[in-house]
């Protein structure tokens, strides 16, 4: 392999740590004898949390991780709940300022690292004057997201200024989730069915939402890469095809097969086992996979990660060429050779 790319990868700089633990509501870091958790999920206001690892937030331990893994670069956002904490001018200033950290760590790390920005828990109008700032900014090669963009969902029409700035800019969007849904039938638990299943299903309905409105038709510069092997859209693509032919209404907001208009997204690889990997380059094809570990979340090694999909692709030296690391120097522009 000449190269590998991780797509997926976060990390939480030291100031985003430092805003959690000045906070009492989830997210937030607890102290405890000595030992910070982190609190991020309802699941975890229960069980007491995780413990705050240096994987999180050290780049130092990012970078071993990548050694470790055999990885040459990583593309890194910060990781969830993003700025859904801080609303308004406050989030704008936060905005700004990871964005600034994150522009940072390609010099810092003699360009292994490239970072994503964030948008702001402000007015559209507001997270589309940053998305314009991050198109701008050295270091910075898209941007992360949650499921909903200063708190709308993906078809509520006064995003469209945000939508209209990234489809002219061709800043690339990655679409991650974090609240999950029907989270009142997940629990017992532990996190296993909010991450398990309801992280993916949340991201599936953001992206159908977005899709179904006619966004990547009306937008069509938008690059949007979808976590978790684009959620349960590869498996449920056609079984959304048979709604929208029976639905005339919804043909005039979409006038394409949503299996059509799925096929332009990117998405990533972390979905652990050949049968998802399948299904997801049944749906967007060879250009539009891109590898990804999750880094730092889930203990799986990372070499192991990376030999899922050497193993799954090994009958198809172009596609895994593409996989580990053509598709995301193409869909993000970076400066690798
Ligand atoms: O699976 C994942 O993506 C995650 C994540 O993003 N954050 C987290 O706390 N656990 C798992």
């Amino acid at each position: 392999m000449s190269l590998v790319i991780d797509s997926h990868s976060h990390l939480y700089p030291p100031s985003y740590m430092e805003m959690l633990r000045s906070r009492t509501a989830i997210p937030r870091i607890d102290e405890k004898d000595g030992v910070c958790f982190f609190v991020i999920f309802p699941e975890e206001e229960k069980n007491g949390g995780r413990p705050v690892e240096a994987p999180m937030w050290s780049i130092d331990e990012k970078l071993a991780a990548m050694d470790r893994g055999g990885f040459d670069h990583s593309v890194v956002s910060l990781g969830n709940p993003w700025l859904d904490p801080v609303t308004g001018p406050e989030s704008i200033e936060w905005a700004r300022r990871i964005n600034a950290e994150f522009a940072a760590l390609e010099s810092k790390t003699m360009g292994r690292v490239f970072g994503l920005g964030v948008l702001p828990n402000a007015r559209p109008d507001e997270a589309a004057t940053i998305a314009g700032e991050i198109a701008k900014t050295d270091g910075l090669y898209g941007i992360i997201t949650g499921c909903r963009i200063c708190g709308l969902a993906f078809d509520d029409p006064a995003l469209e200024p945000v939508w209209n700035e990234l489809s002219e800019t061709g800043l690339p969007i990655f679409v991650h989730p974090h609240y999950a849904v029907a989270i009142d039938q997940l629990g017992g638990f532990g996190t296993i069915l909010p991450l398990g299943i309801g992280f993916p299903v949340e991201t599936s309905i953001a992206v159908s939402r977005f899709i179904l409105s006619g966004g990547l038709q009306r937008y069509p510069g938008i690059k949007m890469l979808v976590a978790h092997a684009g959620g349960v859209l590869p498996y449920l693509a056609a079984r959304l095809d048979v709604s929208w032919r029976g639905d005339d209404e919804a043909q005039k907001r979409l006038t394409e097969l949503p299996s059509e208009a799925l096929a332009r997204l990117w998405l990533d690889s972390v979905v652990y086992h050949r049968r998802g990997l399948y299904a997801a380059a049944d749906l967007v094809g060879k250009d539009r996979m891109l590898f990804g570990t999750d880094h730092p979340f889930f203990k799986d090694r990372p070499a192991d990660i990376f030999a899922t999909i050497a193993d799954a692709f090994s009958h198809d030296r172009a596609m895994l060429e593409a996989v580990a690391y053509e598709n995301a120097v193409s869909l993000f522009n970076l400066p690798v050779r």
